[in-house]
């Protein structure tokens, strides 16, 4: 029976009226059938796949807001410190497993939706990817709101709801084509529009000093735009349902029509290009990875997101504890890298201009409320802005980055003394070649803590880019190496696996992954190993039918998986791994008798729309593929196949199905990884380089369950200090002579011979990423694999790799943070 009435308002009311039928399925088959009926005004005769999606997710999503009501309710009375990540990308994909899942709904509802005679799968498959990222820096944002969701640890997550997501990925003729995403188009039944959260976003304009007598003087700031955001809020829920926290998203819209002046001017014309201006804040995700766009929409949607979450933030916070200076202890703001900097000046300019507190109480509220994490060091991918822009942009952010700086540089001059190379180095402002700020140095000074993503990489930031700001700052770089939720990336994507796993461990492996360990004992066990590769073979016999559909490429589930998958990027070396290929194909060639190892090479991934080079990649790729599976004399030994438009879905049935998972970057350029992590969980052993987490995999997994190859950080910048030419290494290796003259020859590319000069020229002059200089190590790793292939060795290790991979659990990342950064007790 529903609440009473006189009771529904009060403290302990219950949120979730009480339901008098027992019985599950029923009730959610009834829920569905009324959703398609009163939520989407359609006849259940004329209902399509999307429709049932549709009311399936809202059936499931009323449920999750009572328990999310419940959580909110609990953190508020009982005054919990909240966490506020700050994201441009939130890579999440699809939510209707993943919240099934954790709701303990799978069963009931996989039973309901059957019954009611639809096929469940292809109603999941109706839901469309939220692709609201690039590639880990989005996907590691999404791990963290489910593992904090899990932990109870009450958190909001914050970012841009973006219209069109990262771009859908056609392959036609070999070549990446990009197309709009739309994953809005058919409604997104998950989110709430918050028509009464709205904030006004200003930008432009100039600066009043106001000088006052016996007092310091202020600054008024009159910004000649303003543009407003709305909230929309998507429940996320943790492991078992406990616990349900909010990703809260803005969108960009025209202030009221009736403050336009231009439309009361009558220029209706104006005023409508003038609302188009305002909403193209929240259009586009810029799908550069890696590299900052540099664009100024870029930094409009930067301080777009930054600004309404901080007034959310502060409106909270004045509400539930009345003192604005106690933010600290009721709040910790996260930085995803420097795409939210700007919280830093703003958050200065909302307690000094709009609260009257002082600059330094200011400053000490500033740091220690506020936390940055730092995703890369290559040099072009730190962001900095011209200061020319930001001024007309940000006027009166400018000026209190300035001011920060004054202190700042006081501060480094005490230091470093006269060393002014120290102190440039330090300065929030990049002299050298027009003048910039640094994004990365601002959320470094304005931060508490600065953490790096693996143990290498933060040692690098020690030693690197951030050396005179850490000894500026001792003590204020930790490490937290990156982690990924185990819900997805074991249980939901690999069931197969989880319930083996819960045979051999126990069902509490769900709950306490360092369960896995109990495998070990298992892995010489010929009898569980044959389970434990019967489960890989099911996955591979899946991802072999998707290939066929997708590409009519027939790949034998019975070869080695080759699997590489992630951004296209240099430093990835998509290239060394095609190259190897090729090799491989001319050494299967010229000795057709030889006892190879039949293998699939899979690769998939984007490349930015704008990088030409990786784009020549892809074609590469897919060239190759066409020669070598196409060459009778090959007789399946060796394919290669790339799979299109490379996502979340795509990713959840590769990765239970590889066996080798290659992670292959330039030492010192892949600042973690988490593809990694993912495809070692799934059995899949890894062949890399001594790089980014792959370090700690290998001390966990032991040295003889990987395999590792080619140069060390240390070795990459010594021999790229000898210059780039590789022509020596390319004379003392016949291998790679011969593929590189195959490629110079047209071999792949007979319709234009010198497609891939570009390639061939940067193998033999310019190996920046040591492709060519790491290519005989890498081969000799490769036949280390295919030797290891034909053993039992290889099920030993693979779930040797399963056993010990449980401290990648984000869960265990989630904790770090909260213990080291965020000063809030777990229990
Ligand atoms: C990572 C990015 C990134 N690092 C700029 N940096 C972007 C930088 O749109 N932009 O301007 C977008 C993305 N992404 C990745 O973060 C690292 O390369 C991975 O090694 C790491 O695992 C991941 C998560 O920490």
């Amino acid at each position: 029976s529903p609440p009473k009435q006189d009771r529904i308002l009060e403290d302990d009311a219950p949120i979730r009226p009480e339901s008098g039928d027992d019985d599950i399925v029923a009730e959610i088959k009834s829920a569905i059938l009324s959703k398609i009926v009163l939520a989407a005004g359609k006849d259940v005769k004329r209902a399509n796949i999307h429709d049932w999606y549709i009311a399936a997710a809202l059936t499931l999503r009323d449920r999750i807001v009572y328990q999310w009501l419940q959580s909110d309710r609990a953190a508020q009375r009982r005054g919990d410190k909240r966490v506020y990540y700050l994201s441009l990308e939130f890579l999440i994909g699809r939510l209707l497993t993943d919240a099934l899942t954790n709701m303990s709904l799978m069963g009931p509802f996989r039973t309901a939706v059957e019954d009611l005679g639809i096929d469940f799968d292809a109603l999941r498959d109706a839901e469309p990817d939220a692709a609201l990222g690039n590639g880990g820096l989005g996907r590691l944002a999404a791990c963290f709101m489910e593992s904090m969701a899990t932990l109870a640890i009450p958190a909001r997550g914050y970012g841009i709801r973006y219209e069109h997501g990262l771009f859908r990925q056609i392959v036609s003729d070999g070549w990446q084509e990009e197309f709009p995403e739309q994953w809005l188009l058919s409604g997104n039944p998950w989110e709430f529009e918050r028509g009464d959260v709205v904030f006004d976003i200003q930008y432009g304009g100039h600066l009043d000093r106001i000088e006052q007598t016996d007092k310091p003087s202020r600054t008024l700031w009159i910004p000649d735009e303003t543009i407003q955001a709305v909230a929309y809020d998507t429940p996320i829920v943790g492991w078992r349902g406990h616990h349900v926290n909010a990703l809260r998203l803005w969108s960009a819209r025209a202030v009221d029509p009736m403050r336009l002046d231009t439309f009361n001017n009558g220029d209706h014309l104006g005023a409508m290009s003038e609302m188009a201006r305002a909403e193209a804040i929240s259009k586009f995700l810029y799908p550069s990875d890696e590299t900052p766009a540099g664009r100024a929409l870029r930094l409009r949607q930067e301080y777009f997101f930054v600004s309404a979450s901080l007034q959310d933030i502060l409106d909270r916070h004045l509400h539930s504890d009345g003192d604005i200076r106690s933010l600290p202890s009721h709040a910790a703001i996260q930085l995803n890298d420097t795409h939210p900097s700007l919280a830093v000046p703003e958050l200065m300019r909302l307690l000094v201009d709009k609260y009257q507190i002082g600059w330094d109480d200011a400053w000490d509220i500033t740091t220690r409320t506020i936390s940055y994490t730092n995703h890369t060091l290559l040099p072009e991918a730190l962001e900095t802005w011209q200061v020319e822009l930001f001024e007309r942009m940000l006027p009166r952010h400018l000026d209190i980055i300035y001011r920060i700086n004054v202190d700042h540089l006081a501060a480094a001059e005490k230091h470093f003394g006269a060393d002014a190379r120290s102190r440039a180095s330090v300065s929030l402002i990049d002299e050298t070649g027009g003048r910039r700020v640094r994004m990365g140095h601002l959320a470094f000074v304005g931060s508490h803590r600065i953490n790096g993503v693996s143990a290498m990489h933060s040692e690098l930031m020690r030693e690197t880019v951030f050396a005179d700001l850490n000894s500026l700052y001792p003590g204020r770089i930790t490490n937290k190496t990156n982690g990924i939720t185990f819900r997805r990336w074991l249980h939901q994507c690999n069931p197969e696996l989880t319930s083996l796993l819960q045979d051999a461990c126990g069902a509490a492996v769900l709950d306490e992954p360092e369960r896995l360990r109990m495998l070990e004992p298992l892995s010489d066990d010929r009898a569980f190993q044959q389970r434990f590769q019967a489960v890989k073979r099911a996955n591979k016999i899946a991802l072999a039918q998707t290939i066929a559909s997708q590409l009519g490429i027939v790949v034998d589930p019975s070869a080695l998986f080759d699997v590489q998958i992630k951004r296209i990027h240099e430093y990835k070396r998509q290239l060394l791994n095609a190259i190897e290929a090729v090799a491989l194909y001319q050494a299967i060639l010229a000795n057709p008798e030889g006892n190879w190892t039949p293998r699939i090479k899979i690769f998939a991934g984007k490349a930015a729309a704008s990088y030409r080079q990786a784009k020549l990649i892809i074609k590469f790729i897919n060239d190759i593929g066409n020669v070598i599976n196409n060459d009778p004399a090959i007789r399946d030994l060796l394919k290669v196949v790339f799979i299109p438009n490379y996502n979340v879905s795509a990713a959840e049935i590769i990765v239970p199905a590889s066996d080798l998972s290659e992670q292959i970057s330039t030492a010192g350029m892949e600042a973690s990884g988490t593809g990694n992590m993912k495809l070692a969980l799934n059995g899949a052993i890894t062949i890399g380089t001594l790089d980014g987490a792959n370090i700690e995999i290998l001390e966990h997994v032991g040295e003889e369950n990987i395999f590792i190859f080619g140069m060390k950080a240390d070795e990459v910048v010594q021999r790229r200090a000898m210059g780039l030419d590789a022509t020596g290494i390319i004379s003392s290796s016949p291998m790679l002579t011969g593929v590189i003259e195959a490629i110079e020859r047209g071999v792949f590319s007979p319709d234009d011979p010198s497609r891939f000069a570009p390639i061939a020229h940067a193998l033999r002059f310019l190996d920046h990423y040591l492709v060519s200089a790491d290519f005989e190590d890498y081969y000799r790793a490769q036949r280390a694999v295919d030797m290891k292939w034909h053993s039992p060795e290889w099920a030993r290790s693979s779930i040797l790799n399963v056993a010990r991979m449980a401290w990648f659990s984000s869960d265990r990342t989630i904790r770090e943070y909260a213990e080291d950064i965020w000063n809030i007790p777990l229990t």
